[in-house]
């Protein structure tokens, strides 16, 4: 049942005066139905007023799709053997993140399966020195969105240069949790964003859509994220994956979705918040940013053979999940790319702010 647009209205209203939403109230935002655009108009009035114009275009290099789990909505899930594996080397990905990094990306996202042949290894040897072996030849800031680490891990990472560690509960309702990531324990995944905090990273965490969650799951998620306090947040709509056992459920639209930025928007006004390139493309741009977004990610260059995760192909040979074919969208939509320097700042005051001190 959608809620009524009087009352949308007079909610988004409360909230730009100041109101900080309850749970109640994100899901009157999330089911807003044909009242979305009002939701939309005050999550972007939230942002332009904590964030400005400007936004944080982000590389990704999925650079090992091997992996031990089996997450029922993943392409990579261990036994799908429909999907295409490769592992880049260090040099490889050290020289596809100069070219990201000069293209005019602020962050590089190193991303990958829990590929055994990483996480087998106590030291995580070779993620550490990839890490560093990136940050040092780019200058660029890095997440890590690797799977579950431990703290002696992350604190690796952490001094290897690493930025940001990003790992997404998918949901804050375990039981839904249990039906998606299958034999990965709900609070161990949790427990592994706390430790990167403690060792001084940055941390997102991020839900999907279409797997069967309800409003009041994604009300919860979003209170959840809000309380943790975690500094990027995202919502990407499930994209059902041949070979899985999610394979047939039936592709969800992309409402859901993009109230649920608006609605994170409002409640978490100054965080980073994703518009995805790897749900719908190029083409799905241009509403996530209508629906509040402040960073686009999933920037992967042509011709390197690299893969998305959700879309492991949409526009990237074409060349137009890049900073080039980026640009007009944000252009058309009153949006700048920050540069790289701003994005420091803005990372030094978050990371101040969590050693205590005054930004
Ligand atoms: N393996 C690491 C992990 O699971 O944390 C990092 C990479 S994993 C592929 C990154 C995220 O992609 C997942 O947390 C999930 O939110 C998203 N994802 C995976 N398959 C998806 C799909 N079919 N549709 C939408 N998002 C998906
Ligand atoms: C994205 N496909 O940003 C990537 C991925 C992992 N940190 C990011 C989900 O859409
Ligand atoms: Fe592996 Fe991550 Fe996919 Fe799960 S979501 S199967 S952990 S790559």
């Amino acid at each position: 049942m959608s809620s009524s647009a009087a009352a949308v209205d007079g909610l988004c209203a409360r909230i730009l005066d100041g109101h900080v939403p309850d749970t109640r109230d994100l899901e009157t935002l999330l089911r807003a139905g044909e009242a979305a655009p009002v939701v939309y108009a005050a999550a972007r009035e939230a942002r332009a007023r904590h964030s400005g114009d400007a936004v944080f275009l982000y590389g990704f290099v999925y650079f090992s799709t091997y992996c031990r789990n089996e997450c029922a909505f993943c392409f990579y899930r261990a036994d799908n053997d429909e999907c295409p594996r490769y592992r880049k080397t260090s040099d490889e990905v050290v020289s596809i993140c100069r070219d990201l990094a000069d293209s005019g990306v602020v962050l590089l996202d190193l991303t990958m399966g829990e590929d055994p042949l990483i996480h087998d290894d106590p030291g995580h040897a070779a993620l550490v020195e990839l890490v560093a072996a990136v940050a040092g030849e780019t200058g660029t800031p890095v997440m890590v969105s690797p799977g579950v680490l431990e703290e002696p891990a992350l604190r690796a990472l952490r001094a290897a240069g690493a930025d940001w560690y990003a790992l997404y509960q998918e949901t804050h309702t375990q039981e839904l949790y249990e039906r998606l990531r299958v034999g990965q324990p709900y609070a161990e995944r949790a427990e592994a964003r706390a430790a990167a905090r403690r060792a001084g990273l940055l941390v997102e965490d991020g839900l999907l859509t279409g797997v069967g969650d309800t409003a009041a799951d994604r009300a919860r998620s979003i209170v959840s994220m809000r309380e943790a306090g975690w500094e990027q947040v995202r919502v990407m709509t499930f994209v059902p994956q041949a070979g899985t056992p999610m394979a047939g459920t039936h592709p969800a639209g992309d409402l859901d979705e993009l109230l649920t930025i608006a609605a994170m928007r409002l409640a978490m006004p100054g965080r980073f918040i994703p518009a995805s390139l790897d749900v719908d493309g190029i083409a799905g741009l241009e509403r996530r940013l209508e629906a509040g977004a402040n960073v686009v990610t999933s920037i992967v260059p042509p011709t390197v053979g690299l893969a998305g995760v959700s879309q492991a192909e949409l526009d990237i040979d074409e060349g137009y999940r890049t900073v080039h074919g980026v640009l007009p969208h944000l252009e058309r939509r009153g949006l700048r790319p920050a540069g790289v320097d701003e994005y420091r700042e803005r990372m030094a005051a978050l990371h101040a702010s969590l050693a205590g001190t005054e930004a």
